[in-house]
């Protein structure tokens, strides 16, 4: 009898497991014209891949978020599995939005990617993100929430140069003429460039079990950059916090156009905001 109850109980369990499997692996494909983007909410590397006209442009995108200054947690990697709800807001019959949620205890984070690419062969995307941290614990919470990008353009990520501008936009940018860019509004409150192999790397900050602060390192960095923006704020019970980013990936004939119209284009933004360095 004993035995049987043993046997049952590993079915049970072995039943239970794979239930939160399935729950928790879950892999949705975005696409739009001539691109495509997959987000796997099981895979702590989360945005796993942006394709744009046959080209990788993504190795990965992650969000961390310390709460009342306890390290930062990836969350992709919390316990919770969140809820996923993707869907086609243009009518193409492809998914191009996914909207994401994430319960913790009085706490929930949202995050919404929206994809749009453009005709075939114009080298040209775009995801539309928003993300929200919403606070109903009942006081009053620190957060620090950080948004780490690392873009590997045209899949060969040792040639790429990233530079961070103004304190709130990232461009990167490969010999073949692929470029990207990232900018987030609020202003972050700390950025930071670096090499994937520096030791040790950003993420490997983000990871470790103390809390993490951003360095201001603009670049730029020449070889497998990655980039991270970092907010801190604090909400009171029921108050929200939206962060948004654009993020774009372009082909461009000459990579230093899109730097120098980038770099145009925030000279005339920069004003009003406040120097990060
Ligand atoms: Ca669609
Ligand atoms: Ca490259
Ligand atoms: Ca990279």
């Amino acid at each position: 009898m004993r035995n049987r109850n043993a046997m049952m109980f590993t079915m049970m369990a072995a039943l239970v497991l794979a239930s939160t499997m399935t729950a928790t692996a879950t892999v949705v494909n975005l696409a739009d014209a001539n691109s495509s983007v997959i987000v796997d909410t099981s895979n702590p590397r989360m945005v796993v891949d942006w394709t744009v006209d046959g080209q990788r442009h993504m190795a990965e995108q992650m969000f961390f978020l310390s709460v009342n200054g306890a390290p930062q947690q990836n969350i992709a990697a919390l316990p919770t599995a969140p809820a996923v709800i993707s869907r086609d807001t243009n009518g193409d019959l492809q998914d191009d939005r996914v909207d994401l949620q994430w319960a913790m205890t009085g706490i929930t984070a949202r995050a919404t990617l929206i994809l749009r690419g453009t005709t075939p062969g114009s080298g040209s995307s775009n995801i539309s993100e928003l993300l929200s941290v919403v606070n109903t614990t009942g006081s009053a919470v620190t957060f620090s929430l950080f948004q780490y990008v690392n873009f590997d353009l045209a899949g060969t990520p040792g040639d790429d140069t990233l530079i961070v501008t103004g304190g709130s936009l990232a461009q990167q940018s490969d010999p073949t003429g692929w470029a990207a860019q990232v900018s987030a509004t609020p202003m972050p409150t700390a950025f930071e460039a670096g090499l994937v192999t520096d030791n040790p790397s950003i993420l490997d900050r983000l990871q470790a079990p103390v809390p993490a602060v951003l360095n201001n390192v603009p670049g730029p960095v020449v070889g497998d950059g990655a980039v991270a923006f970092q907010w801190d704020f604090t909400l009171q019970d029921g108050q929200s916090f939206l962060l948004s980013a654009e993020k774009n990936i372009a082909m461009v004939p000459e990579p230093a156009t899109l730097v120098l119209a980038g770099i145009g284009g925030l000279m005339m933004t920069r004003r009003g905001h406040r120097q990060q360095v």
